[in-house]
């Protein structure tokens, strides 16, 4: 199968929802271009990333100042205010009912990349799919300094740091790389790895994300979106710990060193490939949607992992009227607002107190 190209995907879902969820019909008006990340040209990469930096360079206010009104000595840029909302959410988003309707996080960012930055391209995705057999080799990790989203860091010397790429230090202007704000300043870290090489039957992190399995899993959940989205968060999560470092959450060393303990965090989006990976689960969420009319319809609402059953946000009877919270970066929506039933993104309880684990990491 190849990847769609130029596929066209409603941001609202034009579809009437089962009269039984009291979902209004919403008419879709408004189209995003989705592509697949080694299907843009150099020039659209490169446009996309600078659209990113430029989000980077503006100071977010909120984030700027302490409890009594005294400026951080970090910039936090709008750019960490998304990492930032998504560690706030973190319990709320994941491994529940609404999963996939965080699709509008994703749709958050793409309107701010373009709105405040001038963005003007496709929405990338990226389709793990094509690179199962060998995902290091990915064209996702690319070292070039303008359209490269970068190779893996260094774990051995560097906490992970990633060393190329757009988001490295400048080979040309020797520029540092661009520092993240939270949980402390820190730049983008990555450890590619296919196992936690914990337990002698772990399966590697590429064994759910073949074309095979998200067939196999589209065709045993015909109209079962708990049973879909279980699987989605599987394979979600697979990325996530593929990839490590900020996208598993790891926390980097200095916060270590400097508060003494060790920090679980949800910080993921700040390495860039979190929209690509998150593109495309909302792809394969649409796919699902559209491969059969049962799945249009279905919304079954039981949380996954509730962490804590008697919290009343935990609800184990999950509805369409369900509002979805956004930090400070949208004011909240309604699952049925956001196009229903939509998708997007599910994880992660992290590990790092004890154990042999080193430090967090997305699992199920
Ligand atoms: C996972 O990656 C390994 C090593 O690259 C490869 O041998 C294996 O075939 C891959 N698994 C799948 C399901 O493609
Ligand atoms: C990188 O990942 C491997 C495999 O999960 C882990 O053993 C190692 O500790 C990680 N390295 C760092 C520096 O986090
Ligand atoms: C499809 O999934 C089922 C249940 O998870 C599994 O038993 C079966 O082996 C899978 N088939 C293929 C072809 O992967
Ligand atoms: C669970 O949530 C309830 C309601 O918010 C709270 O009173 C209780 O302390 C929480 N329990 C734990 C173990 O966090
Ligand atoms: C979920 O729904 C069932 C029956 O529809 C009800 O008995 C139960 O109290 C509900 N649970 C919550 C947490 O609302
Ligand atoms: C974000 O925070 C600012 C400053 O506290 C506030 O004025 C604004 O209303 C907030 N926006 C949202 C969407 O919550
Ligand atoms: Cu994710």
């Amino acid at each position: 199968m190849r990847p769609s190209v130029w596929t066209l995907f409603p941001l609202i879902f034009s579809l009437a929802a089962p009269p039984s969820l009291g979902v209004a019909a919403t008419e879709c008006k408004t189209y995003t271009h989705r592509r697949e990340w080694r299907l843009m040209s150099e020039a659209q990469r490169e446009d996309w990333i600078s659209s990113i930096k430029c989000l980077m360079s503006f100071e977010y206010e909120r984030l700027s100042f302490d409890n009594t009104g005294g400026r951080l000595s970090t910039m936090q840029s709008i750019y960490d205010e998304f990492a930032f909302a998504h560690d706030q959410l973190n319990d709320f988003v994941h491994m529940n009912a609404y999963f996939l309707s965080w699709r509008a996080f994703l749709h958050i960012f793409d309107t701010k990349l373009r709105d405040t930055c001038g963005y003007k391209g496709p929405t990338p995705y990226w389709d793990w799919s094509l690179d199962v057999q060998d995902l290091f080799s990915a064209p996702v990790f690319d070292p070039h300094p303008t359209h490269g989203l970068g190779t893996n860091g260094n774990c051995l010397t560097a906490d992970c740091r990633v060393h190329d790429g757009a988001f490295g230090p400048s080979p040309l202007s020797e520029a540092p790389a661009p520092i993240f704000a939270h949980p402390i300043p820190h730049s983008l870290r990555r450890n590619l790895t296919l196992y936690f090489g914990e337990k002698p039957d772990e399966k590697p992190f590429n064994h759910s994300l073949s074309q095979t399995h998200i067939a196999n899993v589209t065709q045993r959940s015909t109209g079962d979106f708990f049973k879909f989205q279980y699987s989605m968060t599987q394979i979600h999560n697979d990325v996530h710990n593929f990839v490590g470092g900020d996208l598993a959450g790891t926390c980097p060393d200095q916060y270590q060193l400097v508060q003494g303990v060790d920090c679980a965090t949800g910080f993921t989006p700040y390495d860039p490939l979190f929209w690509l990976h998150h593109g495309n689960l909302d792809r394969l969420y649409s796919n699902w949607q559209n491969a059969d009319p049962l799945n249009f319809n279905s919304f079954s609402g039981i949380t996954l992992h509730p962490k804590n059953i008697s919290d009343t946000r935990f609800t184990r009877n999950a509805t369409a009227g369900h509002i979805l919270l956004f930090d400070n970066l949208s004011a909240p929506k309604h699952v049925n607002e956001v196009g229903f039933p939509t998708r997007w993104f599910g994880e992660r309880r992290l590990e790092g107190q004890g154990g042999g684990r080193k430090k967090g990491r997305v699992v199920t």
